[in-house]
């Protein structure tokens, strides 16, 4: 497979890539524009990128909106006591269709690389079963990692410790924690030290729902970046959501930010879905309820960017369009500035591949895997810009899609 007239990330010229055995064989600046051949993909001048990572959404739950009940507040709390109207009547098979119907709509906006949670606090763990299954069958063709999640808590639901550790039999890949729902400050606060002595012990990555609540006074973020930093796994480890960040002090975040540094750990930022269930209990002026994204990057923290819900009992839109929640956080972190838009793919490649920890397979560059997709416009701002459609999505040299740009057949010209 040969791509000619594709552009780069970060640079100007023309560029084409030769791809044999389902690697990168060849990248090499092209003197000019080529002209189209029946062997090659003409990329016409758009960019060729690493594809996009969707590091944080609920598979088990998404599509369900509205079933049995909808949502109605608006709140993260009632969408907890909606899926847990849903949750028994999930069956493998309902699961299964469902998410794989979701992961078509990643796929088909150019996601390769999946981090999905899955509820576990659920005595017979039927969702987990069914997407330990799907990743399974799907393993040619998509990256699909699985995290315990314990919706109801850990220390606050019937054998909480012991479904998670279920969970990791069955062959989930990350732990999760849910420390700002448990009952009390002290439940949190455990159950944060017993998810990082568990991954020490079975070598398992961990991603935390943590701080999803406009409540400066809930700071179990310090507490996993400590025992991540003392357990020396803070690569390992991702702090998802961190809503409360929104609402501390700027004193005590400016503390704060010198431990997240020295802890290495990673961050994942929903801003479409924060903005819907936070800041529900204000008054005008109202909190966004999204973390500090923009003053994160400034640190040169690791945060990537994720849609979490498509069409569940927290949040009724979503679509699998990565591009639309980074422009969502553009807008809402105030990241307009040049120097932010110049890189800002970033917050749905690079940062979520390392959170996911799969930088091995991921990279345009001879040898790597050709992991790669075609996107319209030729440089980050552009296509931020254009919210366009992925044309191509080539996985290890294979296509996984392929699309025609739009095309206006009558219509203005005046020009
Ligand atoms: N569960 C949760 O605790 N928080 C969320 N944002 C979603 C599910 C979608
Ligand atoms: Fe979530």
């Amino acid at each position: 497979m040969k791509i000619i007239n594709a552009r780069l990330r970060g640079d100007e010229q023309l560029f084409t890539l030769q791809i044999e055995a389902g690697k990168f064989s060849r990248i090499s600046p092209q003197e000019g524009i080529l002209f189209s051949d029946l062997e090659s993909y003409d990329a016409n001048g758009n960019l060729c990128s690493v594809p996009f990572v969707e590091p944080h959404i609920h598979l088990d739950a998404a599509l369900t909106a509205g079933e049995p009940n909808w949502n109605i507040s608006g709140t993260l709390f009632e969408g907890i006591e909606r899926w847990a109207e849903r949750k028994p009547l999930l069956t493998e098979e309902d699961v299964q269709t469902r998410a794989l119907k979701t992961i078509e709509l990643l796929v088909a906006n150019g996601v390769q690389f999946i981090r999905t949670h899955v509820d576990v606090t659920d005595p017979n763990l039927v969702a987990l079963k069914a997407l330990v299954k799907i990743r399974e069958q799907i393993k040619d063709k998509l990256h699909l990692q699985i995290v315990a999640f314990p919706q109801e808590g850990i220390l606050s639901y019937p054998n909480g410790k012991g479904l998670m550790e279920q969970a990791i039999k069955e062959g989930a890949d990350v732990i999760g924690g849910i420390p700002h729902f448990e009952f009390t400050r002290e439940y949190g606060v455990e159950s944060m030290r017993w998810v990082i002595e568990l991954a020490q012990k079975t070598g398992k990555l961990v991603d935390v729902h943590c701080d999803e609540i406009d409540d400066g006074a809930a700071r179990f973020l310090e507490v996993l970046a400590t025992a991540a930093l003392e357990a020396g796994i803070g690569e390992r480890v991702t702090a998802s959501h961190t809503t409360a960040m929104h609402s501390y002090n700027n004193a005590y975040c400016s503390k704060l930010f010198r431990l997240l540094k020295m802890s290495k750990i990673n961050f994942v930022s929903c801003p479409t879905e924060s903005m819907h269930l936070q800041g529900r209990f204000d008054g005008y002026p109202k909190v966004r309820g999204i973390t500090r994204v923009k003053e994160m990057r400034e640190a040169g923290l690791n945060v990537c960017l994720a849609e979490d819900s498509i069409q569940d009992p927290w949040y009724t839109l979503g679509n699998g369009k990565l591009l639309r929640v980074l422009d969502s956080a553009i807008h809402s972190c105030h990241m307009m500035g040049y120097n932010e838009l110049e890189n800002g793919l970033d917050l749905i490649t690079n940062n979520g591949a390392r959170t996911l920890q799969i930088e091995e397979q991921y990279g345009i560059e001879i040898g790597k895997p050709a992991n790669f997709i075609i996107l319209e416009g030729g440089n980050d701002l552009e296509v931020i810009q254009k919210q366009g459609e992925v044309l191509l999505s080539v996985k290890e040299g294979n296509v996984l899609l392929e699309r025609k740009p739009a095309e206006i057949l009558t219509g203005p010209v005046f020009g």
